[in-house]
């Protein structure tokens, strides 16, 4: 191809060439496969840069300077053992005896997961993550684990940021090999809103273990252990860590609680204990945990079970440093916290806010605080890139307390009450979500169950409805489905069973399930719905690829068709990714190691009466025109 470029080209065609030719003239080296990438790329480019970014407005690119990344790093005198030097050549239970006889709290950073779902809508790229993945290992090699896979980070990544999260996973496995990979599993939800026939869970444990998680926490959305207890043998078959979570909800020290009481919580820690877990998680979703209430807690768990206690909370009320605190002078043996450019409100507690707080006393978490710092520049910088996706939120919130809503569902809950009127209803929602909590029993709320509650506050917020016309109307009103599927059972069944009158007002004649939905599912045959995906993507797929279909079919079909349209556009630089290139721009992409493209978008034309706009780029100095839809 190269000589062919050579031959083609005018200039030498014309006998003009001069010995500098070839230095000079970068299009000789762009050859047929490249050009294919370029013009994919051209397409998206000009897409973005005309039309904007789905969900954020259409604004003019911005002027960014390059994220500072840390100057220096501080490295430790001696080599430390980490935690996932443990797990790798001691396995899972010696992780957990380490663990317990550390003398200071262990930390899990979330920065890379929990946080950026709970501030910016999970949206940070790969690409980000990747920039300061090898720094986070050097500089912070006392933390536990960094959780950076699971929950919602998933789906989005296939949905909104056309990127496979499984390559998130090797990519960043590689730059971090001494630091355990932590995800969230929804339990019989997998990654997913449904429960999957127990061969999938198994499969998807297995395959997230092979490209490198270590610590698997595993919850179910409404705290029946039966749900929970499967996967926790996946995880032990391939020799992972098992963290199994309690979610917490309600306020142990509220006397009138008679459902979440502290004996609720003791038993199921002592459950999950029992069916091997190696950790016991108290997954606080929605920060709910006060700090008086967590030196309670922690202090009669540590009683009750003999493995260590991982502590995650979220921080909308203002209140989750002194619940660290609490939890920390009541032994807890790990804790959640985000870099503090990405913490606070609805996300974990900050890093180095909780160091500070504890500095000089015996429960000082061991960081090298100066490091921690550098990082949180470049996260400082980085953040700015998402702007376009920030909650809104900017203070702490005390009502969190009332309406108990997960950090991560607000803000979706009120964009999709602004989707159908009810933007002015939101203090309206928030309350009937309280109230849709006691009717329903105070159940436990955190994705899929949360969502059941936030849809049906909707529906009775819309319909003008209340209790009384609930259980007064309802043989009349039509559910929302996903209200319906969970009367069913569809997800498992809540402490202390279902409100059986309003069941019956929801279901109708429909009979509901009492036993574990994933029991009567029949096993997912692979090798069938491989072949059924061969057949769509017209390429053979991955394992990975088909336990991503299986989980969320059209939304991997949606990935792979952005793929073949616009090729790997996770090469792109961020800013650029959202908002397009600026008439002007030079950017360069490098496409994979030795190969860069070099684009430049010389004019933007006038839409004709189409609405169709002609792009003029230059791609590594050949001249491109791109003809693009403005859908403005
Ligand atoms: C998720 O399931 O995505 C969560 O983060 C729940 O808290
Ligand atoms: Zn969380």
């Amino acid at each position: 191809p190269f000589l062919r470029n050579v031959i083609q080209n005018p200039i030498f065609a014309s006998g003009e060439a001069t010995t500098t030719f070839i230095d000079e003239t970068p299009s000789l080296f762009v050859f047929p496969e490249t050009l294919n990438r370029g013009n994919k790329m051209l397409a998206y480019l000009g897409n973005t840069t005309v039309n904007g970014f789905p969900g954020i407005s259409h604004a003019p690119k911005k002027f960014y300077e390059k994220p500072r990344l840390p100057k220096k790093i501080i490295l430790p005198e001696k080599e430390l053992v980490t935690a996932k030097t443990i797990l790798d050549q001691e396995g899972p239970e010696a992780v957990s005896q380490w663990v317990k006889q550390q003398s200071k709290v262990l930390l899990t950073d979330t920065t890379f997961r929990d946080a950026h779902q709970s501030l910016l809508a999970t949206r940070v790229r790969t690409t980000d993550l990747l920039a300061i993945a090898k720094q986070t290992q050097e500089g912070m090699p006392q933390l536990f684990s960094n959780e950076m896979w699971g929950g919602a980070s998933f789906d989005v990544a296939y949905r909104f940021l056309s990127e496979d999260p499984w390559d998130r996973l090797r990519k960043l496995r590689k730059l971090m090999p001494h630091t355990l990979f932590q995800m969230l599993f929804r339990g019989s939800n997998a990654v997913g809103y449904q429960n999957y026939p127990d061969n999938v869970l198994k499969a998807f444990i297995t395959q997230a273990a092979e490209a490198g998680i270590d610590v698997f926490r595993l919850f179910d959305s409404l705290n029946w252990t039966a749900q929970i207890e499967k996967s926790i043998q996946y995880v032990r078959d391939v020799n992972k860590i098992a963290e199994a979570a309690i979610c917490y909800t309600g306020d142990v020290n509220d006397p009138n609680q008679s459902k979440y009481t502290i004996a609720y919580y003791k038993d199921m820690a002592r459950e999950l204990e029992h069916m091997g877990a190696h950790i016991i998680a108290i997954k606080d979703m929605a920060g709910l945990l006060k700090p008086q209430a967590a030196y309670r807690l922690i202090s009669e768990l540590k009683e009750t079970v003999s493995l260590p206690i991982h502590l995650h909370t979220h921080d909308t009320s203002g209140n989750g440093i002194y619940t660290l605190t609490e939890a920390i002078r009541a032994g807890v043996d790990i804790v959640d916290v985000a870099q503090s450019a990405l913490s606070g409100t609805t996300s974990q507690p900050s890093m180095s806010s909780l160091y500070y707080a504890l500095e000089g006393s015996s429960l000082a978490p061991d960081l090298t605080i100066e490091n921690v710092q550098e990082i949180n520049r470049y996260w400082e910088d980085v953040r700015t890139y998402y702007d376009g996706f920030e909650t809104g939120i900017q203070t702490t919130s005390t009502e969190v307390y009332r309406h108990q809503m997960p950090g991560g569902q607000y803000t979706n809950l009120q964009q999709q009450a602004k989707s159908v009127g009810l933007e002015d209803s939101w203090d309206t929602v928030k309350e009937m979500y309280a109230s849709v909590n006691q009717l329903f029993g105070d159940i436990v709320k955190v994705t899929p169950s949360s969502k059941v509650v936030g849809d049906m506050a909707l529906f009775m917020v819309q319909n003008h409805l209340t209790e009384a016309d609930i259980y007064e109307r309802g043989e009349d009103l039509s559910f929302p489905q996903s209200v319906v599927s969970f009367f069913k059972g569809d997800l498992g069944q809540p402490t202390g069973g279902f409100p059986k009158e309003l069941q019956a007002i929801i279901l109708k004649d429909q009979k509901p399930l009492t036993v574990r939905p994933g029991s009567l599912r029949q096993p997912t045959d692979f090798k069938k719905v491989s072949m059924e995906l061969a057949e769509i993507i017209g390429r053979q797929p991955s394992e990975e690829d088909v336990l991503s279909y299986l989980m969320y079919p059209d939304v991997f079909l949606g990935y792979c068709d952005t793929f073949k349209k616009f090729g790997d556009v996770t090469k792109l630089d961020t800013p650029t990714f959202f908002h397009g290139m600026r008439k002007g721009e030079q950017i360069e992409v490098v496409i994979e190691k030795g190969k860069t493209l070099i684009i430049k978008l010389n004019q933007i034309g006038e839409p004709d009466a189409e609405g169709m706009r002609i792009l003029y780029f230059e791609l590594n100095g050949q001249g491109r025109e791109i003809e693009i839809k403005d859908a403005s």
